[in-house]
């Protein structure tokens, strides 16, 4: 249908919808997407989209009282109906439809009323409109070059990024962010002269109701402007981002705002100025404002130089640190963009506990589909499950709400590119599904969602397809964490590109990610009584549980405190024999699932299975380096033997 048919929504995701008379009312660029979808699967599979008389699916535009992006969905009579106020919402209906399938057109039910509990739903793209000398065109990126950009310049053929466009807003992503939070001098001009080729993106994304956002560079008025000073606080300064905001909106009537990486890893900021990140925000948002934009200010703000012998300067507490204080100094057009961890995307951290202590500011949650420290995209790891846990805790305890209630929106950084199967793992694609579908209703069943991208994927799948997928799926996160860094330790790769075991690859360097393993024991003391006190960043009942290492939960014990190798876990196993004992399951886990897809070569497309299939030979290699790696490591640090004899001194 679109020549890029290696994801969601083939043609015969449409075939059940094809093979009826289909009623359209409404007018504007998003029905006319849907009068498209539509009439490509009646010219495939027959049916018809008729202009009056009998039909048995009508896709209609009414006042219904509706907001924004909800519609309406009821079978009656043989007649599916599907109303919204409006051509996204109409799209989003049209979408659930061809989720549902032939279910779509049986039996009937009454009128339901789906809206998502986020307002904005976005995917930053990291790309590079360069390509950098040591980040690659696309940062932390494994799926090939960036979608949008190609030669220093955005691409001239935008087939693509259309067919992209359609798939975000079969998942229900709003927003996009098209260049690297990290930008460089060649990006930063997007803003300004190059604002065009942005306009140009925004163009083709519109008609699937995704809005276009632009990383900038604090120093913006500097580096493009001239002037002597970025000061937040400067009017020149201020006066400088209104006009800039005034260019962006000739360019791009509906542009969706900026997001801005300052004062950390490099970035410039308000720090430099003697200002607060609130002061540098609001400054954003003021020239945003008269234009319904929004500026994304990311919480992701720590020393990169810290002494590794001086323990109270935690990276964990730099975001908390930096922002609680802040609370209810930000403008409304102001919204903090906070990890979902305290660190980096680990395949385990516990919540950042900036999420429970900013009530009277507006949140985005953000997470990393792109594999950065969870296999690159080279190894099977869906991260739905944790995102789901995520997005469930609840900062105050059982009685308060949830993150996915706290945060109005979620940002994830994307794991797509110009590779054929869009995320260079082809099963990588369930994570950009997920994110998607988590962020529209972020208390959904994340192994129902599975269930939806498998349906959306493989029409028609057999059952022994779909129990295939969801054997190599469904525990892969856990899988990826049993072979990797142990009990919530984090880190232990290769420093600069992040893949592959190195257990002392960031121990003695600034970045401030230690596991502090010595002879007698390992992991981070961050309790209050004698340790860095992040543990009292959180509420009760998290900080006394996190406090004691007799409460905390396994999964995180070394992240939060620092305990010798016999250690018993609530599992009953010594911190000691659980690192020999997991790593040991992780690689058979990850074996077996190399058996389970080399078991599915009858069902799936020859190209798919086989991409697939190399990514397994190279897992079972790097889960095998993991175990060996992390064991002798602990075995000779720790000098004791493994209790089932495996591992020999
Ligand atoms: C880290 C990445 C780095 C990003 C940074 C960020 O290693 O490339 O620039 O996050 O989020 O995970 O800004």
């Amino acid at each position: 249908m679109n020549g890029f048919d290696t994801a969601w929504l083939p043609p015969e995701a449409f075939g059940p919808l094809g093979a009826r008379r289909t009623l359209i009312r409404g007018s504007g660029p998003l029905v006319g997407t849907v009068r498209d979808e539509v009439a490509r699967a009646c010219e495939r599979f027959g049916g018809e989209v008729v202009r009056d008389g009998s039909y048995d699916l009508l896709l209609e535009v009414t006042d219904g009282g509706l907001g924004a992006e909800e519609f309406t969905c009821a079978r009656e009579g043989g007649t599916t109906t599907v109303t919204a106020s409006n051509g996204h919402g109409l799209l989003y209906g049209l979408f659930h439809v061809v989720r549902l399938g032939a279910q779509a057109f049986t039996g009937g039910w009454p009128r339901e009323v789906h809206r998502p509990a986020t307002e904005l739903r976005m995917l930053d793209h990291w790309d590079n409109v360069a390509v950098h000398p040591v980040m690659g065109q696309v940062e932390r990126g494994y799926a090939g070059g960036s979608l949008f950009w190609r030669e220093g310049r955005a691409r001239e053929d935008f087939a693509r990024v259309r067919a992209y466009g359609r798939l975000l807003a079969a998942c229900g992503i709003n927003a996009v962010c098209v260049n690297n939070v990290n930008v460089h001098a060649v990006e930063a001009r997007l803003l300004t002269d190059r604002i065009g080729e942005v306009a140009a993106i925004a163009d083709v994304l519109r008609p699937y109701g995704v809005r276009t956002h632009l990383a900038v560079t604090f120093a913006a008025p500097v580096v493009l402007g001239g002037l002597s000073t970025a000061d937040p606080l400067e009017p020149a300064v201020r006066e400088w981002w209104a006009a800039a905001a005034r260019t962006v909106y000739a360019a791009v009537p509906d542009f969706g705002g900026f997001v801005v990486k300052a004062d950390s890893e490099g970035q410039p900021g308000p720090f430099t100025y003697g200002r607060s990140h609130a002061d540098g925000a609001n400054m954003l948002a003021a020239a945003l404002a008269p234009h319904g934009g929004t500026v994304h200010w990311r919480a992701f703000v720590y020393d990169h130089r810290q002494d590794w012998r001086d323990r109270t300067t935690d990276r964990a507490r730099a975001a908390y640190d930096h922002f609680a204080p802040l609370d209810g100094e930000f403008a409304a057009g102001a919204v903090l963009q906070v990890k979902h961890g305290p660190m980096d995307f680990q395949v385990r951290e516990p919540v950042s506990p900036v999420l429970g202590a900013m009530p009277r500011t507006r949140l985005a949650v953000e997470v990393q589909a792109t594999q950065e420290y969870t296999g690159q995209q080279r190894h099977v790891c869906w991260l739905g499950p944790m995102w789901s846990e995520v997005l469930g805790f609840r900062p105050e305890g059982e009685s308060g709400p949830s993150v996915g209630e706290l945060a109005r929106e979620l940002v994830a950084v994307s794991n797509a590119g110009d590779d054929p199967f869009w995320t260079g793992h082809p099963l990588a694609q369930a994570n950009l599904y997920t994110f998607g579908r988590l962020a529209w209703r972020p208390d959904a069943d994340p192994y129902r969602v599975l269930d939806e991208w498998i349906g959306l994927t493989f029409p028609s799948a057999p059952a022994r397809l779909v129990e295939g997928l969801h054997a190599v799926l469904d525990g892969s996160w856990r899988t990826y964490e049993k072979y990797t860094a142990p009990l919530g330790v984090g880190f232990m790769v290769q420093s600069g590109h992040h893949y592959g075991p190195s257990v002392d690859g960031y121990e003695y360097s600034p970045w401030g990610t230690y596991h502090f393993a010595d002879r007698d024991g390992i992991g981070v003391d961050r309790s209050a009584a004698t340790g860095t006190g992040y543990a009292a960043q959180y509420a009760e009942p998290w900080s006394g549980v996190y406090e004691s290492a007799g409460t905390c939960p396994d999964e995180l014990l070394l992240f939060f405190h620092h305990v010798p190798y016999g250690h018993v876990l609530s599992s009953g196993r010594t911190v000691i024999q659980h690192i020999y004992d997991t790593r040991f399951d992780g690689v058979a886990e990850a074996e077996k699932a190399r058996r389970v897809w080399a078991g599915l070569v009858d069902l799936v497309e020859p190209a798919w299975h086989a991409r697939v299939a190399e990514r397994f030979e190279e897992q079972v290699r790097g889960a095998r380096e993991w175990r060996d790696q992390v064991n002798s490591y602990f075995l000779r640090k720790s000098g004791v033997p493994d209790a089932h004899g495996r591992l020999i001194h």
